[in-house]
Formats: structure tokens, C-alpha cells, sequence
């Protein structure tokens, strides 16, 4: 008795985890465990043996049972130990800096334009960024030999070899978007049209991606006073700036019949710009009557519908607007400059009340 009772609980102490814990237990006092065998003997033992050694036997089954629930209690403990000794944290280290991102001015100003222009029934409308030449070009009146394509400096795009088909181009205006959302809503519409486009220069003034906004309004007697009113109330809005005032000057782009370019009124004195004042002129939009061939090409009857046209660049009107004097720093990524040209994120799309 006292050899099984050295043996087992000898094996408990050793045992090192909850399964050769098991072991133990089933081979001590499991049902065919050796205690188990040592209490079938008593049958075979007389009465006054039998009342000497069962009580013994019942004793040790119970010394062995408790002494695996204590190994057990321990190994748990331990088990936990060594999990929190890991998994220490020192809450009292100090926070870090709060890393909140910012709207870029881009996002902002699209935001804000897009709000200005919802206020006088405009959707928006997107497309693909790589386009056939056929909605970039030939669509909006500009056929193969037109000088226009030589001065977008377009970016074309690879075809497979052997594939003679006109190369896709990377646009170079949103005005292909317009061409497609005649094709989808027909005519009345009024739309506006942001995002990204593509031309090969780089300079002070210039970036090979940049962002336009375009928007038209097409019904049965749209006029160039509706232009100039809808810009000017744009401008006004925009710049939030009462006094601006617009001059349309006479131009001509291929998409648009008359055209005009359109000038704000601006100073310079003493380097820094203000607009809605002084003798110098700013320009800031191109416009125009959208040229009959380019309502036809988006599936519109000229001879009952017309509609305007403008296009301007988002960057740069976000540089009149918040002061920003370097084009190229727009796409730098730099931590520094999002940070403070940047926007929160709650700040709504700026329109003053007049
Ligand atoms: C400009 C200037 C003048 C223009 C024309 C069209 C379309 F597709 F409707 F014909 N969208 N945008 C346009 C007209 C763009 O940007 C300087």
C-alpha cells in the first residue's frame, strides 16, 4: 500500500501538464487503474482483513484523487503565470501623439464645387480615366489632324503587337465623361464632371496628373446669359467674395461655339493676390455654347436642344483660394505640408451664406 501510494503520487508531482495528469489518474484510480485491482482483491480476503484494508484502500484512492486536483490547480496557475508575465502591458507608458489624417485641399475643393453646383440642380457624373481616342478627341470636335491633339501632350497607351486598332489614351479632360452622360440621360441634363486627368508636362505651373471639374447644361433655349450667370454665381460662392466680378473674353476651343475664357478681377500690390479688387485680371475658367457636332457625337439633336459648356483646374483654384504656392508640393505626399494645408475631417464644404 504505502509502495503504490510512494509510486503515484510521485507520479503526480512529475507530471508537467493536464494530459500526463490524466495518465496518472487513469493508471492509479481509474476503473481498471492498479487501486481499482487492489479492491477487487477484498473479496477474496476474510472479514477482519477485509475491514483493515478497505478503509486504507478507499483512503489512498481519495489521497491520490485529491493530489492530482491540487497538481492540477498548480499547473493552472502556473499556466496563467507565465500568460500574464507575456502578455504585461504598462499602461502608465505616455499616449502617443494623436496622428489624425487630414482632407487633402483637393478632396476639400472638389467637395466644396460640388456642393456649389448641386445648389443649381447639377448631378455629378464620373468615368474611366483611360479612354478611347474617340470619347478624349474625336467626340468633342477634334478630328486626327486637329492641332488640339499635338498640344494636349497625351499620354497614349500600348497596344498588344499587331494590334492596329488606335491606341486608349490616359484623358485629357473630363469631357469625355460629359459624352458618355449624354449618351445615358439624353437631354435635359445638367451635370458636373471632377477628376483626374493626364498630360505629359512638368513644370512650376504643371503636373502630369492634375484634376478638372467640367460641367454643361443642356435644354431647349440655354443661353450664354445663363453662363455667365451660373459662373459668376459660382465664383461668388466659391471664393466667398461678394465683389468678385468675371470678365468673359472672347476664345475658341474646338468643343464649344462662341467660346470664352473667363478672367476674375484681381491685385497684386505687394506680392500678395487678393481678388474681387485692383486693375489685373486673373484667368480662371474656359467656356463656351457647346458645338453642335458635340451634342450629336453624345446622341442629341442640335435643332432642338443647346447647352454651355466650362471646364477649370481644381488645383489650381484651390491654390487661389487657400494661398497655396507650389503646384508640384499638391502630390509630394509630404507628411508636413497635408498636415498643414490639410483640412479636418469634419470640416463642411465651405458656402457663405450670401
Ligand atoms: C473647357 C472649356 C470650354 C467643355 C465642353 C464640354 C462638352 F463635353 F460638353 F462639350 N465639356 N467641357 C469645355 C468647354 C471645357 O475647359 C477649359
Amino acid at each position: 500500500m504505502d509502495d503504490l501510494r510512494d509510486k503515484y503520487l510521485g507520479q503526480v508531482m512529475a507530471a508537467v501538464d493536464e494530459a500526463a495528469l490524466e495518465q496518472v489518474r487513469l493508471a492509479a484510480i481509474g476503473k481498471k487503474g492498479e487501486v481499482a485491482l487492489k479492491m477487487r482483491e477484498l473479496g477474496r480476503m476474510t472479514p477482519e482483513e477485509r475491514q483493515q484494508v478497505g478503509p486504507r484502500l478507499n483512503a489512498l484512492k481519495n489521497e491520490i484523487g485529491s493530489a492530482i486536483a491540487a497538481r492540477k490547480a498548480a499547473l493552472e496557475d502556473a499556466a496563467l503565470d507565465a500568460r500574464l508575465r507575456s502578455e504585461w502591458l504598462d499602461v502608465t507608458l505616455p499616449t502617443r501623439a494623436r496622428r489624425q489624417g487630414t482632407i487633402h485641399p483637393v478632396s476639400q475643393v472638389t467637395e466644396e464645387v460640388t456642393a456649389i453646383f448641386a445648389d443649381m440642380g447639377f448631378a455629378v457624373a464620373e468615368g474611366p480615366q483611360i479612354e478611347t481616342d474617340w470619347y478624349n478627341f474625336d467626340a468633342l470636335n477634334i478630328p486626327g489632324h486637329h492641332p488640339a491633339r499635338a498640344e494636349m501632350d497625351t499620354f497614349y497607351m500600348a497596344r498588344a503587337e499587331g494590334d492596329d486598332r488606335p491606341p486608349h489614351v490616359l484623358r485629357t479632360h473630363t469631357s469625355p465623361v460629359q459624352i458618355r452622360s449624354m449618351e445615358a440621360t439624353g437631354a435635359p441634363t445638367r451635370v458636373i464632371c471632377p477628376g483626374r486627368v493626364y498630360r505629359a508636362d512638368y513644370d512650376q505651373t504643371h503636373t502630369p496628373m492634375f484634376h478638372q471639374v467640367e460641367g454643361m447644361a443642356i435644354d431647349r433655349d440655354i443661353s450664354m446669359a445663363n453662363l455667365k450667370w451660373c459662373l459668376e454665381e459660382f465664383c461668388r460662392a466659391f471664393f466667398e467674395l461678394d465683389g468678385i466680378e468675371l470678365r468673359f473674353r472672347a476664345s475658341h476651343f474646338p468643343f464649344t461655339e462662341p467660346s470664352a475664357e473667363v478672367d476674375i478681377r484681381c491685385s497684386w500690390e505687394g506680392g500678395t493676390l487678393r481678388l474681387g479688387e485692383g486693375d489685373d485680371w486673373l484667368e480662371i475658367l474656359g467656356s463656351g455654347m457647346i458645338h453642335p457636332h458635340v451634342l450629336r457625337s453624345g446622341g442629341i439633336d442640335p435643332d432642338e436642344w443647346q447647352g454651355f459648356a466650362f471646364g477649370m483646374g481644381i488645383d489650381r483654384i484651390a491654390m487661389l483660394k487657400y494661398g497655396i504656392p507650389d503646384l508640384r508640393a499638391f502630390f509630394d505626399s509630404d507628411l508636413r505640408w497635408l498636415r498643414h494645408y490639410g483640412f479636418g475631417a469634419l470640416a463642411a464644404p465651405t458656402r457663405h451664406a450670401g
